[in-house]
């Protein structure tokens, strides 16, 4: 952690700038009969969580370039998840992946989180990789699989998720199936399915009255011709058959190129259904790049659909939001805060949208200006007051600039030199 002292606002070179540049928006936004107070105290409100598995280099199947001091286990990486929350203030839980990060003593790394001031979000399952001393092998499928005992066995690994999960004071659990197959006629493609639903039965019923169960949907990778759950539509099947305690979640990454990501969030809000987001960008596939880095429009656009939710306030409408990314190139802290400053980004450009103008334009036909409600809110420069609401949250106005000037990371790279990050074993 920092000294605050090094964040505080007022401590900045640039805070006579910022000032001016907030109270410009403030008189901008005005014009609008928007309060720009209104929409800092949501930006404000706004939280996302960070997935342990995104604070160590990332790589590809071709190579990978570590970076100087990246964390070497799950308490390593909670320090520098806790450093994102201080520099942004909209970071506060973790989303730990089983058992890539799994805790030996789950009481132990809740009394480390209590200490950083940071929670559990979701927690991830894993059945797409066998582990060591694994009694049956996933290569056919886990939950799909043919054999009983492979399918009993993924089961067992989900419920035991759910424990280290509740241990952990953790409410939800997301599950990613890679099952399926790689030629036509390998996979029924009917059966299959039916059997991940059944398997996913069994889990739920474990569920404690609290928690969700998400299912996450993705078209292809590493089933080449037929995934299981491939498309909301499988996820959406998937979640109205368990229950009230099921959602979708939508991973930006994980839509064909050229989907409307959008629809796909205004269907599963209608349906009641929109569980959470796995946040990052793509050009081509599931390429877990920087949120808004590829189409900052649709990011915009996505979060236009949640903002038209909580507006109209709609029934059960409470999606839980967390990065899914792989930072291969930049440096993982830099590029989470980079993240957030994107999301909240988006959010604020949803939050300025003029709404009731937008409505009448719709009701009337009026193309050209119905689009023009949209673009004139997304071309917005609204950094001031994300930086305003960041700064109020006790994070920084600049979080990279900070980071940087810290010299957190050279020092890291100090301490955490005597043994080397163990990347996830799909790396
Ligand atoms: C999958 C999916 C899951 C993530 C794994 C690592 O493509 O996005 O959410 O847990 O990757
Ligand atoms: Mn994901
Ligand atoms: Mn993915």
């Amino acid at each position: 952690m920092l000294d605050p002292g090094l964040i505080a606002a007022e401590n900045q070179p640039h805070y006579a700038e910022h000032r001016r540049d907030y109270e410009h928006l403030g008189h901008q936004l005005q014009r609008c009969e928007i309060d720009i107070e209104g929409v800092v105290a949501q930006v404000m409100a706004f939280e996302v969580a960070v997935p342990s598995w995104a604070l160590g280099t990332g790589g590809t199947r071709f190579g990978r370039f570590a970076g100087p001091g990246e964390p070497r286990d799950v308490f390593e990486k909670m320090e520098d998840i806790a450093l994102v929350h201080q520099l942004t203030g909209a970071t506060p839980r973790v989303s730990l992946h089983i058992p890539w990060d799994e805790p030996d003593d789950p009481a132990e790394l809740r009394q480390h989180a209590d200490a950083l001031h940071l929670g559990f979000d979701a927690v991830n399952s894993n059945t797409f990789q066998d582990q060591p001393g694994q009694g049956h092998s996933y290569k056919f499928g886990s939950l799909c699989h043919t054999d009983a005992a492979v399918r009993a066995q993924a089961v067992e690994h989900h419920l035991h998720v759910v424990e280290v999960g509740k241990a952990l004071g953790s409410e939800a659990i997301t599950v990613w199936l890679a099952d399926g197959s790689n030629y036509p006629g390998q996979m029924h493609l009917r059966k299959s399915f039916e059997r991940v639903l059944d398997g996913l039965r069994q889990v739920y019923a474990a569920l404690p009255p609290a928690w969700r169960l998400f299912t996450e949907h993705k078209p292809y990778e590493p089933a080449f011709y037929a995934t299981v759950v491939q498309d909301w539509g499988s996820s959406l099947l998937l979640a109205q058959h368990l229950g009230p305690q099921a959602a979708c979640l939508v991973d930006l990454g994980h839509h064909l190129p050229k989907t409307n990501i959008e629809l796909v969030v205004a269907r599963l809000i209608g349906a009641g259904k929109l569980g959470g987001f796995h946040f990052n960008d793509s050009k081509y596939g599931d390429d877990d790049l920087t949120a808004g880095s590829i189409d900052p429009y649709q990011l915009f656009l996505v979060f236009n659909e949640l903002v038209d939710a909580a507006v109209e306030g709609v029934e059960g409408f409470d999606p839980a939001y967390m990065i899914d990314q792989s930072h291969n190139l930049k440096d993982p802290i830099e590029a989470l805060l980079q993240t957030v400053e994107a999301l909240q980004r988006a959010y604020a450009q949803a939050l300025v949208v003029d709404r009731a103008a937008l409505s009448d334009y719709q009701d009337q036909n009026d193309v050209l200006m119905a689009e023009g409600a949209l673009t004139q809110a997304y071309q917005t420069d609204v950094a001031p007051l994300v930086a305003e609401a960041r700064q109020r949250q006790g994070g920084a106005l600049d979080p990279v600039a900070i980071f940087r000037a810290s010299g957190y990371r050279a020092a890291k790279a100090d301490d955490r030199a005597a043994a080397a990050y163990v990347p996830p074993s799909s790396l």
